[in-house]
């Protein structure tokens, strides 16, 4: 759909959530408004035992009005009758950090390679939102692999989000911690 409505946006079919488990680097992201995770993003999804899913992120992030560090976060995801679309609870290892509770809505992946995740935080009352993000996360700490770019772009144009992801640059800044 390429209407911009929040409610008719597709998210892959039959997720399956243990597939999804392990590494994901962030290789592009649109930014929501007050942007936070910048670059060095790493996700580890984890299904714990009584099949909930839960998730450690790293990423570099500027607080306190230009102090650099590599944030340590921790995420829990609750189901929903849809099972692509999470709600998530997400809040630092330091309390300083942000704490939020947002959509997390896996767009499509192919488990091995790619996966896109969007969230809307405000929808406009036209339907449309008015303040998304969305990474773009690879198996692959170096990129999409080229057969998956033509996928990539094709979803972020029916999310109305093409051309305003950035790259995710990962120089090792968080590696060490
Ligand atoms: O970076 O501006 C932003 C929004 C992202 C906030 C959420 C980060 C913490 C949890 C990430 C878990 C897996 C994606």
């Amino acid at each position: 759909a390429q209407d911009c409505q929040v409610s008719s946006v597709q998210v892959m079919q039959n997720f399956d959530k243990t597939r999804y488990t392990g590494i994901w680097y962030a290789v592009a992201k649109k930014d929501p408004e007050g942007l936070f995770l910048i670059d060095n993003i790493v996700a580890e999804f984890i299904i714990a035992e009584d099949g909930t899913m839960t998730a450690t992120a790293k990423g570099r992030v500027i607080i306190l009005n230009n102090w650099e560090m590599c944030a340590d976060m921790l995420a829990t995801f609750e189901v929903t009758p849809d099972p692509a679309k999470f709600r998530m609870k997400y809040w630092g290892a330091a309390s300083y950090l942000q704490t939020g509770n947002d959509d997390h809505w896996v767009i499509d992946t192919d488990y091995d390679n790619y996966a896109i995740h969007y969230s809307c935080r405000l929808v406009d009352s036209d339907g449309t939102c008015l303040d998304a993000y969305s990474f773009i996360f690879s198996r692959h700490p170096t990129g999409l692999r080229p057969e998956d770019q033509r996928n990539v772009v094709q979803k972020k144009t029916d999310l109305c989000l093409l051309g305003k992801y950035r790259r995710v640059t990962h120089t090792g800044f968080c590696d060490s911690s």
